[in-house]
């Protein structure tokens, strides 16, 4: 079957892509069962051909990626998420919480390469108050004024404020005004009550999650999104989840970036269960940029999916693949074999040999600039 599109012939072999790619061609949204039918196409590669049409559409030949440092400041969770494998008891062997001279040293550790995005997310420490959270982000403004801080998970905020006794606005704000520019996506795991009471049962519920980011976008701070796939959610789950995201960022046009985020069972009380499969992984990516039509980006995490998959997606929809990280933990605590850090040149290697044009982005998605170590941000 071969459809016309303004600009070249797509064919397919799953008649039940044909009215999917009639709305993508003439920019109609795909509703709840076009969601269902692109996760059971047996056509991938018609599935990832119609994403990357409106990829192409939106961003042309250009693939970003960031030069950015994670800091986790600790991993003591009172959360026990059967999902994860880095959170630890206050008391338990591993158990880490940074002074917050060390978390400074950390930020200025690793590659020499000046980074532009320090990303910095933790487990929910019983002990440690907010005003820990508000001096360790001045206190990384004062050193290193000219990186933007992307910090705080919609998880973490809501027990930041429990703890605090404030609201989530006021909490929020005041993170904003210690120097928190923007917000990364984690925590949002699958929305659906039932899947969550099996993978996160001790987190916030989807109604919070997508609340706080309601606010924060309401108090000026762009966050992302993100959807852990790949164990115990179904295919309805999965579109539920997107379309909600949809529905909020029509609301405020807070979101920058939707990262899916394959599931990594070793060391979690899910390690039964298999890993994603790279065309999980594909489609995945395809569905998030055919469904989520008002975000700007999609972003492949090479990080969870591997530096190969993240490549192969870009030409699946994606249009990042996240950047230089240095030290990664959550995912290696998990089982991931993927290397701790990349370097910016490796990066944009990836990216080229997809036949795609790095763009080197701060966190706004603006060009950056360099010479030698330092580097200018396009405003
Ligand atoms: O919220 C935890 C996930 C997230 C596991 O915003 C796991 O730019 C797989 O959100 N297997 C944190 N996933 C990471 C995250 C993120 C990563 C990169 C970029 C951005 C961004 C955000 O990692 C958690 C949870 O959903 N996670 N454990 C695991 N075993």
């Amino acid at each position: 079957m071969t459809l016309a599109s303004s600009r070249r012939p797509f064919t397919t072999t799953d008649a039940n892509l044909a009215p999917i790619a009639d709305k993508v061609f003439s920019g109609e949204r795909l509703g709840f069962a076009d969601g269902l039918a692109l996760y059971g196409s047996r056509d991938i590669f018609a599935v990832g051909w119609l994403a990357n049409y409106v990829r192409e559409k939106l961003h042309g030949d250009i693939a970003y990626f960031n030069v950015n440092r994670h800091i986790n400041p600790t991993n003591v969770c009172v959360a026990a998420c059967r999902l994860c494998a880095f959170g630890r008891k206050k008391d338990a062997p591993g158990s880490y919480t940074m002074a917050l001279e060390e978390a400074w040293a950390a930020a200025a550790s690793g590659y020499t390469e000046a980074v532009t995005e320090f990303h910095i997310v933790g487990g929910l420490h019983p002990d440690l108050p907010l005003q820990y959270f508000l001096d360790l982000v001045r206190g990384l403004k004062e050193r290193f004024p000219q990186v933007h801080i992307k910090a705080f998970t919609m998880v973490e905020i809501s027990f930041f404020a429990r703890r605090a006794k404030l609201s989530i606005r006021e909490t929020l704000e005041k993170l904003r005004d210690a120097g928190v520019d923007s917000m990364p996506g984690g925590g949002a795991e699958i929305f659906a009550d039932r899947v969550r009471h099996i993978i996160c049962d001790h987190k916030i519920d989807g109604d919070e999650w997508l609340e706080t980011a309601r606010i924060a976008h309401q108090v000026g701070l762009k966050s992302n999104a993100t959807m852990l796939y790949g164990h115990v959610e179904n295919d309805e789950d999965r579109v539920d989840h997107l379309l909600k995201l949809r529905a909020l960022q029509d609301d405020t046009h807070g979101f920058q970036t939707f990262i899916p985020l394959a599931f990594h069972p070793d060391h979690t009380p899910l390690e039964h269960l298999p890993r994603t499969t790279g065309m999980l992984d594909l489609r995945q990516i395809a569905v998030s940029r055919l469904l989520l039509d008002n975000f700007p980006h999609i972003k492949a995490y090479w990080q969870m999916m591997t530096p190969q998959i993240a490549q192969i997606a870009l030409r699946f929809g994606a249009d990042d693949i996240d950047g230089t990280v240095v030290e990664e933990k959550i995912y290696h605590d998990a089982g991931a074999t993927t290397p701790q850090g990349m370097r910016r040149s490796d990066l944009v290697r990836i990216i080229r040999e997809a036949g795609c044009q790095p763009f080197e982005r701060d966190t706004l998605y603006r060009e950056v600039t360099r010479t030698e170590d330092a580097f200018t941000i396009a405003v």
